[in-house]
């Protein structure tokens, strides 16, 4: 498909978020497309806090299992049209991602919110000690929060992730207003790639961002369950149009 390049102005903002799609070309399997993550695990045993409640050892060995495959992979050409998107736009640019595979930060990406979390980030289910960074599988079982057992507390690990019915980190949407209320009143564009848009808060972003002016786009394989939210539909590989869309010269 040939993609006619976005057109952006000295001072435009631009608000970016991706799912699950974006790291198809990586190797890293979709959640709702055939072969996806969750046709093979249900989502209600292995992405909520009652699955893990009921057997935390089988929600360990399936995130251990996406931390060792998402370590394998590498970054593809979207993630790295995303870098240098930031790196022109510099505070102009937010990108937001579902995606918690990491490959937006080991693209080069710093201005990201990880608004589910990442599988290599692990946390205490019951202390607020901090989140930690960890790559290690765990496939014997959960690990116990060494903190909670010097306290006498039985307590267990588990992956920083946003499961189902668990609410979004508040700083992460602040974060979010914060900057769609900069870009009001601004040239203001806001992208969706490779997300089925099927989960909220995060589909309703392209409303926020709609609301305070931005011209919205979707950059995706097929069309989204809000495709009729947005303004401009590309369906076609992120990792192909993501470079084409705002190509240097197209300063
Ligand atoms: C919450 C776990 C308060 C981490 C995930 C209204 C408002 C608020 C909440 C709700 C609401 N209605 C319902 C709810 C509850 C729920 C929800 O949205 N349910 C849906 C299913 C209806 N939301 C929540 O529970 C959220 N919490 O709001 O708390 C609350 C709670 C209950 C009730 C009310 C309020 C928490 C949401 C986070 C859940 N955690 N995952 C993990 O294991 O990863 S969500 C899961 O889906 C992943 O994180 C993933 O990121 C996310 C979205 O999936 P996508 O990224 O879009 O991936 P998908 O496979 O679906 O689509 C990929 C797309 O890419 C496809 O369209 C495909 O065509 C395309 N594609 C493929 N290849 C390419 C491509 N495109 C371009 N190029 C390619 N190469």
């Amino acid at each position: 498909m040939s993609v006619a390049p976005l057109r952006l102005a000295a001072d435009a903002h631009v608000l970016v978020l991706t799912g699950a799609g974006v790291s198809a070309e990586s190797g890293i399997p979709t959640f709702r497309d055939a072969g996806g993550l969750w046709e093979s695990h249900p989502v209600e045993q292995v992405a909520t806090p009652q699955g893990f409640q009921r057997d935390p050892g089988l929600v360990w060995r399936f995130y251990s299992a996406r931390r060792r495959a998402a370590l394998a992979c590498v970054p593809n050409a979207g993630h790295a049209a995303l870098v240098d998107w930031e790196r022109r736009l510099g505070e102009r640019f937010l990108l937001v991602t579902q995606n918690v595979d990491g490959l937006h930060l080991r693209a080069g990406n710093t201005r990201v919110i990880e608004i589910h979390g990442s599988l290599f980030r692990t946390r205490c289910a019951r202390c607020d000690r901090p989140s930690e960074h960890d790559e290690r599988a765990y496939e014997d079982g959960a690990p116990a929060c060494e903190r909670c057992a010097a306290q006498g507390r039985r307590a267990l690990l588990r992956p920083d992730i946003v499961w189902f019915g668990e609410l979004l980190d508040a700083r992460h949407l602040s974060a979010i207003d914060t900057f769609v209320a900069a870009a009001r009143g601004k040239p203001f564009v806001f992208l969706a790639a490779g997300t089925s848009g099927a989960v909220y808060p995060a589909a309703g972003l392209v409303d926020l961002a709609s609301d305070a002016g931005a011209e919205t786009w979707l950059v995706n394989a097929e069309p989204a369950e809000n495709v009729g939210r947005f303004a401009h539909f590309l369906q076609g590989p992120s990792g192909t149009i993501l470079p084409a869309l705002w190509p240097v010269d197209g300063r």
